[in-house]
């Protein structure tokens, strides 16, 4: 008995060790409640499909900070793309929606949340600025990362919404 309790507890280990480093994405952290938190930011994936404008909306109404997702490095576009589960085929709905878009200027894109445009991994030959075509969304895979592209707003694709842990008041125990 002793031995197989021993198991359990060393399985138990195992188990609690596999879900921090491999399957964190279903992490809470210090995020409200139905957000996963990377880093210092919190993110949702809303699943029900919307048009880029309808998606930002929905992100506001969720917390009083949260955005349609800007992204800043290879990493959190790599993090956001698992957390969306890997959808690739766009032309079957199966992309997402991110924060960007460059209705003030062609060509200038801009984040919903105001931070920086310091980053950006576009397919090959995007965005192509067609008519229309204002809004960045996930494409398609290359050397293993997901690349943008630049949208028409009619597209309803699913979407990644983030607030940024510094800009949210501190509530108890969810805030460093
Ligand atoms: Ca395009």
């Amino acid at each position: 008995m002793a031995f197989h309790g021993s198991l359990y507890v060393l399985l138990f280990i195992f188990i609690i060790q596999g879900t921090s480093s491999q399957n964190c994405l279903c992490a809470r952290g210090f995020c409200d409640e139905g957000w996963v938190q990377y880093r210092n930011a919190c993110y949702m994936h809303v699943k029900e499909p919307a048009n880029w404008m309808e998606a930002e909306v929905i992100c506001q109404n969720h917390n009083r900070n949260s955005h349609l997702a800007s992204i800043h490095s290879a990493e959190e576009n790599d993090f956001i793309f698992h957390l969306m589960g890997k959808p690739l085929d766009y032309t079957k709905g199966k992309a997402y929606w991110i924060g960007a878009h460059d209705t003030f200027k062609e060509g200038t894109f801009m984040w919903a949340d105001g931070s920086l445009f310091d980053f950006q991994t576009f397919g090959p030959n995007q965005p192509d600025g067609l008519p229309g075509e204002h809004y960045l969304g996930s494409w398609s895979l290359q050397n293993g990362f997901v690349t943008w592209n630049d949208f028409g707003i009619s597209w309803k694709f699913p979407f990644v919404c983030k607030y940024s842990m510094r800009d949210s008041r501190c509530h108890s125990n969810s805030c460093f």
